[in-house]
């Protein structure tokens, strides 16, 4: 079911796939239903010789119920959806980081991402920030926290394999969370058409095992290799 979604590597990717597959099985019979329904009345009820097409006023409840009960089917299966993916909303929208969290500082620019990393001080503005183009690494199994920002025009953030989507929008400061839970390099394009480079518009997330997290740390900010492992939060 639902196979053809890319890989899910984050916290709440399953939560979403969920709400995904409740959709999916929500709207499938339903549109096979009806167009069926559509395909059957157009050959059952065809013009044909001495037969001739009846109005109906939909003044009786024989004929009303044609119309109410697929609307409470239709009414009833929107409110399930909803009460299923509010907790889930609620969780990547309003969850609270944990206090060893990473954070990351984005800029979207037409054409490309930068990432602003805080250094081994882990505060940004200070002499240790560092500036990626198009690569955010990140430790595996920790709450990223990241900023986005627009230097130009709406761009959108989108990591499929963390199931995270989110707009860029110039002279707002929108932040975001996510956990990566497995090592890798994964695409993480611009889904706003931005201009005419738009299609060059392509970063890579690179998720790093604790082991690697700290060989990467010490490439980049060498200076702050004699100070305890694990920095760079
Ligand atoms: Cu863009």
């Amino acid at each position: 079911m639902l196979s053809w979604l890319p890989e899910n590597i984050s916290t709440y990717g399953a939560d979403i796939d969920s709400v995904y597959a409740l959709i999916y099985w929500c709207v499938a019979p339903w549109f096979l239903v009806t167009e069926g329904l559509i395909l059957l009345s157009l050959l059952w009820f065809r013009r044909r010789p001495g037969r001739r097409a009846l109005y109906f006023r939909g003044d009786t409840w024989g004929q009303l119920a044609w119309i109410l009960i697929p609307t409470a089917v239709v009414l009833g299966l929107d409110f399930w959806i909803d009460l299923r993916s509010a907790p889930v909303w609620a969780n990547v929208k309003q969850h609270v980081p944990a206090a060893n969290a990473f954070r990351v500082q984005v800029l979207a620019k037409q054409f490309n991402w930068q990432f602003t990393y805080p250094g081994p001080d882990g505060v940004f503005g200070t002499a240790d920030d560092k500036q990626l183009d198009n690569e955010l690494h990140v430790p595996q199994d920790r709450d990223v926290v990241f900023t986005l920002e627009s230097a130009d025009v709406v761009h959108s953030f989108f990591v499929p394999v963390l199931r995270l989507k989110q707009d860029v929008l110039p002279g707002r400061t929108i932040r975001g969370w996510f956990n990566a839970t497995r090592p890798g390099r994964f695409e993480l394009p611009c889904a706003e058409l931005c201009g005419f480079g738009h299609y060059t518009m392509r970063g890579f997330l690179i998720v790093h095992t604790p082991e690697e997290w700290d060989l990467w740390t010490q490439e980049q900010w060498p200076q702050a290799a004699a100070a305890p492992a694990g920095g760079g939060s």
